[in-house]
């Protein structure tokens, strides 16, 4: 089972994250995980937060000589702010002498969209910042350095993932368009908005400016794509161990998605179920154990909850950010009375920045999978275990053909 838990604040002195269940064995690559938090970093868009930070995980436990040992893997990425928030964030009672930073007044007019209000009423505080430094997108740094690890854990079993960023606002990909894992995963990182049509990726850039200028701020949409998933990843036996199902919370999890689609997603709905249904076609000497090909894949590589050995196509919508520059009407919580939302730094888009983080949590979600199936104490046995499976299925299916 991998699992993992996060914590720290937006402005407190670091974010933590408790990686559990990756086997022993595992080289783990540092500079991977460095540039995953560079991607989540980037993007057009992003406010100024990101340019005061330099996201480095620190490995605190779990690795030794370069390799996992079995332990629950800790990390650490220090909040540069920090120095600047000292005295806000600080966990003593009284602040120490020498606290940096501001003395900042108490936030109180939440913001809508954000958890500021539901949060201050659920936890009985009344400076909104008590709410607001935990539900903040910065936790989703840490889910990005557990998600690397999870992603270099499951490149043993053959999996790569990548993603695109398909709207942003009014500004999309053509209906239909099928992107391939291959134009997405050649993308450039420093791309500014990972779109595989410099067209649509100018109309994006647009939106986000005309955004910016009056104030406002703007979602979209964006989809990730596992390749290499083996088949037979989840079940369909009870409704906790869909894959499908897992894919979806985990998505949802994500701060601002409003919507996760799986394949086809929505548009499946709208359309006759010949036009739904991936064909199965018998595929003599290809490279499937299954010894089939698939003509499409609009169920996005899981029927019944369960991989089908097809690319897993996961999309996300994404709502826009809830701080507005120009502020929506809120109540002052002090005085009941109407008031201007609370501004605080922000950024006018995050969808790029999403999609990284997507990309860590169907990672996550898939070492789960694949250590449930496989076996998670070591890397030797998890791959042990993936050959022999491909050999059983080649010997159901393709074996057959021969
Ligand atoms: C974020 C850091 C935050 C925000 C953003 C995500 O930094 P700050 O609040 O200091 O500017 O930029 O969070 C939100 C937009 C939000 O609504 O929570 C990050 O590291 O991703």
């Amino acid at each position: 089972m991998v699992r993992f838990l996060t914590a720290g604040e937006s402005h407190g002195r670091a974010l933590i994250v408790i990686l559990e269940g990756i086997p022993a064995g595992l080289p783990v690559d540092i500079d991977e995980i460095a540039a995953d938090l560079k991607r989540r970093q980037g993007g057009y868009g992003r406010g100024r937060r990101m340019a005061i930070e330099s996201d480095r995980a620190d490995i605190l436990s779990g690795v030794r000589a370069g390799e996992t040992i079995g332990g629950p893997i800790a990390m650490s990425i220090v909040n540069r702010d920090w120095v600047n928030w000292q005295h806000t964030m600080r966990t003593t009672v009284e602040a120490p002498p020498d606290a940096g930073g501001a003395r900042r007044a108490p936030v109180t007019r939440p913001r809508p969209g954000h958890a500021d209000l539901a949060g201050a009423a659920k936890y009985g505080r009344s400076d909104v910042r008590d709410i607001l430094e935990r539900a903040s997108a910065r936790e989703t740094a840490a889910r990005v350095a557990a998600g690397a690890i999870a992603r270099q854990l499951i490149k043993h079993a053959g999996i790569r993932i990548t993603s695109h960023v398909f709207s942003i606002g009014q500004a999309r990909l053509a209906e239909g368009t099928v992107v391939t894992f291959e134009q997405a995963a050649a993308l450039s990182p420093d791309a500014p908005l990972r779109c595989v049509d410099p067209q649509v990726e100018q109309l994006m850039i647009d939106e986000i400016d005309r955004a910016r200028e009056a104030g406002d701020t703007k979602g979209g949409g964006f989809e990730v794509i596992a390749t290499g998933v083996p088949i037979g990843l989840g079940s369909y036996v009870q409704w906790d161990r869909k894959l499908d199902g897992r894919l979806a919370q985990a998505m949802m999890s994500i701060p601002a998605i409003k919507a996760v689609g799986i394949g086809l997603g929505p548009e499946a709905a709208a359309r006759p179920g010949s036009r739904v249904h991936d064909e199965i076609l018998p595929s003599p000497g290809g490279n499937r154990p299954t010894g089939v090909s698939r003509p499409s894949n609009n169920a996005g590589g899981l029927e019944g909850g369960v991989t089908n050995g097809e690319d897993v196509r996961v999309s996300a919508w994404m709502k826009p950010i809830s701080t507005l520059m120009k502020p929506l009407r809120s109540v002052d919580l002090t005085t009941m009375s109407e008031a201007a939302a609370a501004i605080e730094r922000s950024d006018v888009c995050a969808v790029p920045a999403a999609a990284v983080v997507g990309e860590a949590m169907v990672a996550l979600v898939l070492a789960d999978a694949v250590t449930e199936k496989f076996g998670g104490d070591s890397v030797a046995e998890l791959e042990r275990a993936i050959s022999g499976w491909n050999a059983t299925v080649r010997e159901q299916f393709a074996a057959k053909q021969l």
